[in-house]
């Protein structure tokens, strides 16, 4: 028996775990770290589950040829010349726009898929690149971008000392943060109440944290915005903003609230006037608030819009960049992601639909478009790493349709699913124990500044491939190198970059400094340990790998601190309050809102057990609670006629769903999780509680338009009694 430190790889919330192992290597129990400064031994199912999830017998262990409609075992030289003859025809016959990459949610989670996304990306350099960011927190990207010049500014609130806490579109204690990492959320929230503070959730349902907070206020989906714009507006009209930055755009802003009158947005959002005067008055108030929000308003028509009006009523009552209010997180390792470029979208634009590129990506929403619309630069050929995209991207079945008619598609995933089915070739990384892990992107977004690295539990058996090594071997492909090319010379070119980098860029600590000799003392077992080296030598805590080694619980490295100043990047050297292009998205906004309103709008939910797509092969997280039902409200219920199951229709397609009636979610509005809807997959006990895809509802031609970002929330649906109106 013998104990070792993992950090969870599942959700945001980068919990420490304390996890017992027998001789042969199987994990006999999975605990929360008491030791970790950060997470104090929270767990939850999920991550006491990674013991299970870690030994399914349906992942992949080696390499998947698919001939037909049969799967084969391959050995990893069989696979990558498969590959490599795949993709370099597509690339030498169509040229490289029509090879596309979908980095999918966990490659936010692992350090290879941190650590090659840019490399691979520059490698392949085709416009048809895409992530899980444009099914998430695009909108944030831009908006930041617009008002701070740097679209990695994501201010998280300062849970722990904050005076007041207003939540629109989040479930934290389901979700356990996002773009918030925050062990042990409720433990959080209870101290904010017990410090004599306030929590209030402005959510369509009332989750689990709305049940917990002071106050609920449901609002209709799609319309916080209005509410946003009402609270701006009683802000500016009585007097109460008190704004301690320099910024720009402060008249204009007042101009365009005007409208908003706190009657106004009644009629669109449906919060009471009244509420909407109280909420601006207590934020304003309040010696510390915050205003913090994630997918609810995200994953929505306005998504830009409602991330902008949130940092500009956390600017507006003085909680911007100050402890208790919104700050930003100081990371252990060197932020290479902040370019110090200028910011804007639209350098290009996508063939078929003519979206802007933001981030040089292009939505997931058009993805299905560039593959099936023939022409020059139409998508032939696909990378997935790390994605399930007939489950996650919106109109799934679309793609479900269209990606059998590819060229070539090869996945990087430990399951044969939904999406990799399609694929010519599956390539499996290890088991978790097997990775070594450090969040390079979830620490950066820390309510406290915390650093933790998780060396791997067990060694990679003969012949296994790392993460690392399968990302490197498809970058060297993508590049021209062929399948041979040795992935240790890509490491050191990273490494390189990472360096000179450091030692080029002005007032930097390390100006001057000699390359090679940096590069000698770097430590680590793998490329990905010797990047992380370099990247914490010449971060803001002088830390090291070494350092972190020999302090396996983590190590807290303070609490937040104002930042905004060295952060901020955009031409005029101050906050834009009302940049230009965030403007011009408000008529988009009165004339969607001007006609009659949908009856019934769909919204999504997460569920405590599932974590999107990839949870539902762990028997101990399916069943009981965690089912794929319709969340109706039972006056819906009894107005529509419903019985058990219900037909949902929306201009995108129709499922038959088991309905749930429940009066946690407002008249008007149903609710279905998504991650479900597992077909065709060897995932045997998930496809014992299939559920439906509730992407088969979503439309993926309805889209945020300043982002590209998916419409999830606020979808236009019927909803009717099965076996009836068909
Ligand atoms: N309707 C609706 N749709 C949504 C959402 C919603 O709220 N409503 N939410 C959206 C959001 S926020 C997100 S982030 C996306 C997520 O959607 P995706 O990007 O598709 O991510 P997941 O479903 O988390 O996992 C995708 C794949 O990663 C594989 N995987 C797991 N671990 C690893 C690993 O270590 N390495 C590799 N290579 N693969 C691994 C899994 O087997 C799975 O096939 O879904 C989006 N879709
Ligand atoms: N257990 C679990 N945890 C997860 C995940 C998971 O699948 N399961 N996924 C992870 C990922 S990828 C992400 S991005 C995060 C997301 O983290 P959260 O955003 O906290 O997660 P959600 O449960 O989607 O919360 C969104 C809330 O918005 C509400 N909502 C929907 N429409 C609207 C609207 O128009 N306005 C308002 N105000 N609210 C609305 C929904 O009812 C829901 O309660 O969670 C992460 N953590
Ligand atoms: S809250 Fe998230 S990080 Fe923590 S144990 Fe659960 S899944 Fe893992
Ligand atoms: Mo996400």
């Amino acid at each position: 028996m013998r104990t070792a430190h993992r950090t969870c790889p599942i959700c945001d919330a980068v919990c420490g775990l304390r996890l017992t192992l027998d001789d042969a290597g199987h994990v006999t129990s999975v605990k929360g770290d008491p030791d970790d400064p950060f997470s104090k031994g929270y767990i939850c199912p999920k991550g006491a589950s990674l013991g299970q999830l870690d030994e399914d017998p349906d992942r992949l262990r080696v390499p998947m040829i698919r001939e037909g409609d049969h799967w084969r075992e391959a050995s990893w030289e069989e696979a990558f010349r498969l590959v490599d003859r795949g993709l370099t025809r597509v690339i030498e016959t169509y040229g490289r726009d029509a090879l596309a990459v979908y980095f999918g949610n966990p490659t936010y989670h692992t350090m290879a898929g941190f650590m090659y996304r840019q490399p691979l990306t520059q490698a392949l350099n085709s416009r048809n690149t895409y992530s899980a960011s444009t099914i998430d927190q695009i909108p944030k990207h831009i908006s930041t971008g617009f008002m701070f010049g740097d679209p990695f500014a994501i201010a998280v609130p300062d849970v722990d000392r904050t005076d007041y806490l207003l939540i629109i579109g989040a479930n934290p204690l389901e979700s356990h943060g996002s773009l918030c990492a925050a062990p042990d959320f409720h433990t959080r929230l209870k101290g904010l109440r017990e410090r004599g503070g306030k929590v209030v959730v402005v959510d369509p349902r009332r989750t689990r944290t709305a049940a917990f907070a002071d106050e609920h206020l449901p609002v209709r989906p799609g319309t916080d915005v209005f509410l946003l714009f009402g609270i701006v507006n009683t802000l500016l009209g009585e007097d109460l903003a008190t704004v301690n930055l320099e910024v720009n755009g402060l008249e204009e802003l007042r101009e365009l609230a005007a409208e908003f009158t706190p009657e106004a947005v009644e009629r669109v959002c449906g919060v009471p006037a009244g509420h909407v005067v109280r909420l601006a008055r207590e934020l304003a108030a309040a010696p510390t608030a915050a205003v913090y929000t994630r997918i609810g308003t995200s994953t929505a028509e306005f998504g830009t819009l409602a991330q902008w009006l949130v940092d500009v009523v956390n600017i507006l009552t003085g909680n911007f960049d100050r402890p208790g209010g919104v700050m930003f997180t100081r990371t252990a390792a060197l932020e290479i992601f902040r370019t110090g470029q200028p910011f804007d979208t639209g350098r290009w634009h996508s063939r078929v639909r003519g979206l802007p590129e933001a981030l040089g990506e292009f939505p997931v929403a058009t993805l299905a478009d560039e593959i099936e619309t023939p022409g020059q630069g139409q998508v032939r050929a696909l990378v997935s790493i790390a994605g399930n995209l007939v489950l996650s991207a919106p109109n799934g079945p679309k793609l479900d349709r269209v990606l059998p008619g590819l060229d070539f598609m090869v996945c990087v995933d430990p399951y044969l699913n939904e999406t990799t089915k399609h694929a010519d070739v599956i390539l499996p990384p290890p088991r978790i124990m097997q990775m070594p892990h450090y969040d390079f992107l979830l620490l950066i977004v820390t309510v406290r500044n915390y650093t933790r690295f998780s060396p791997q539990v067990l060694p990679l058996g003969p012949g296994q491939l790392s993460e690392a090594e399968i990302l490197a071997r498809l970058t060297l492909i993508v590049s021209g190198q062929g399948a041979d090319a040795d992935p240790a010379a890509l490491d050191d070119m990273i490494l390189q970059q990472i360096l000179t980098g450091a030692v080029e860029a002005p007032g930097s600590p390390f100006a001057g400094q000699d390359v090679a000799r940096l590069r000698a003392e770097l430590e680590g077992d793998s490329g990905p340990e010797l990047m992380l080296d370099a990247m914490l030598k010449l971060g803001p805590y002088g830390l090291s790998l070494a350092k972190l080694r020999d302090n396996p619980n983590g190590i807290d490295l303070g609490p937040l601190e104002p930042r905004l100043k060295e952060l901020l990047n955009t031409p005029s050297g101050r906050v834009e309050l009302a940049a230009p292009k965030l403007v011009g998205d408000l008529q988009r906004l009165r004339e969607r809102f001007s006609g009659p309103q949908p009856e019934i709008l769909l919204i999504g939910r997460r569920q405590l057990r599932s974590n999107n797509s990839w949870l539902h092969n762990t028997p101990a997280l399916v069943g009981g609670s965690n089912r794929c039902t319709l969340h109706v409200n039972p006056a819906d219920v009894a107005r529509l006629g419903l019985g058990e199951q219900a037909l949902v229709r929306s201009a995108a397609g129709e499922v038959v769903v088991p309905v749930e009636p429940t009066d946690k979610i407002m008249p008007g509005v149903v609710s279905l999780p998504h991650g479900w809807g597992h077909q065709g997959s060897t995932q045997r006990v998930a496809s014992g509680h299939a559920g439906v895809n509730a992407n088969a509802l979503t439309d993926e031609s309805v889209i945020d338009v300043l982002s590209g970002n998916a419409v999830f929330n606020g979808v236009p649906v019927s909803v009717s009694p099965v076996g009836s109106g068909r």
